[in-house]
């Protein structure tokens, strides 16, 4: 499957490494912020088997407060350069156009819009994503990060979301691009409680019918909620992480979003080879 200037092995579920060069980042904020820290990490995410590394330059935990696009500019745009020579798909985490379009420059492999490319801005982008075989992430999320977990309501949360992703699939291969080349994500965590992030979970089979799903459960509030461990301790949440991203891998996922790449390798590998 292609992957921008790469093409990935469709046989088994890919793992996308987070590096997230942010003060506030939930779990990892402050440890990249130095570009030698981003480039240690980047490698190290490599050697561990990463097949796709996914740069953010701003927050979206709950509560976060927005960074304006020169900041984030300035945050994510060294760090994908000095990330060229490493021959590993490059993904942007980022919702906006100006950022997407001065990384695409750069050379990227994977626009990741946790904002659901929703606004013309971003659609126009869409031609630039083709001419560079990039893939495009498609999350849906409800309100903004500010508030979003203040109050979460859905008829039925499963119809909403997968009709948004469905809508929003069409939306982009009507501007020319594959199916294969969109990556449709529920959101885990952007605006839901528990029991919508389960239902969203439970219906991650079905999604995989519509088209590649990535899913992004790393270190999230819901593990900890699910294994009743203090709410407070990101970092404590690895047995949870990986039970979830092998129950994503063995409902379809072709993406897995994580921050303990090396962890979660092994538990896929164990998965595949005991299947
Ligand atoms: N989750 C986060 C950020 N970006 N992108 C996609 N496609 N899916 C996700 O689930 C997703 C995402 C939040 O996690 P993290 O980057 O670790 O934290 P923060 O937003 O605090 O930087």
């Amino acid at each position: 499957m292609i992957c921008g200037r790469f093409e990935l092995d469709a046989e088994r579920p890919w793992v996308m490494g987070i590096l997230n060069v942010t003060p506030d980042s939930f779990s990892d904020g402050g440890r990249h912020m130095a570009l030698s820290q981003a480039l240690e990490a980047a490698h190290r995410m490599k050697e561990e088997g990463a097949d796709i590394i996914d740069v953010g330059g701003e927050s979206t935990r709950p509560g976060a407060q927005p960074v304006s696009p020169e900041e984030e500019a300035d945050r994510v745009l060294p760090v994908l350069e000095a990330l060229a020579p490493l021959q590993i798909p490059l993904s942007l985490d980022s919702r906006r156009p100006s950022v997407v379009r001065q990384a695409l420059a750069v050379g990227i492999d994977l626009v990741n819009d946790v904002s659901g490319f929703q606004s013309e801005a971003m659609l126009a982008l869409l031609p630039a994503i083709q001419q560079c075989r990039a893939m495009a992430c498609v999350m849906h999320m409800q309100g903004e990060p500010q508030t979003m977990q203040s109050a979460p309501h859905y008829d039925d949360v499963v119809a909403e979301v997968s009709g948004f992703l469905e809508a929003q699939q069409s939306r982009l291969m009507a501007t020319g691009l594959a199916r294969d080349q969109i990556l449709l994500d529920p959101g885990f965590g952007f605006g839901k409680t528990l029991a919508h992030n389960r239902a969203l979970f439970r219906h991650l089979p079905a999604l995989s019918r519509l088209g590649p799903v990535l899913v992004g459960v790393s270190r999230k509030r819901m593990l900890a909620e699910l294994s009743q461990r203090p709410l407070d301790r990101p970092l404590s949440r690895l047995g949870g992480s990986l039970a979830a991203a092998v129950m994503a891998a063995a409902a379809g996922a072709r993406v897995l979003r994580v921050h303990d790449v090396r962890e979660t390798v092994d538990a896929l590998r164990v998965w595949a080879g005991l299947k």
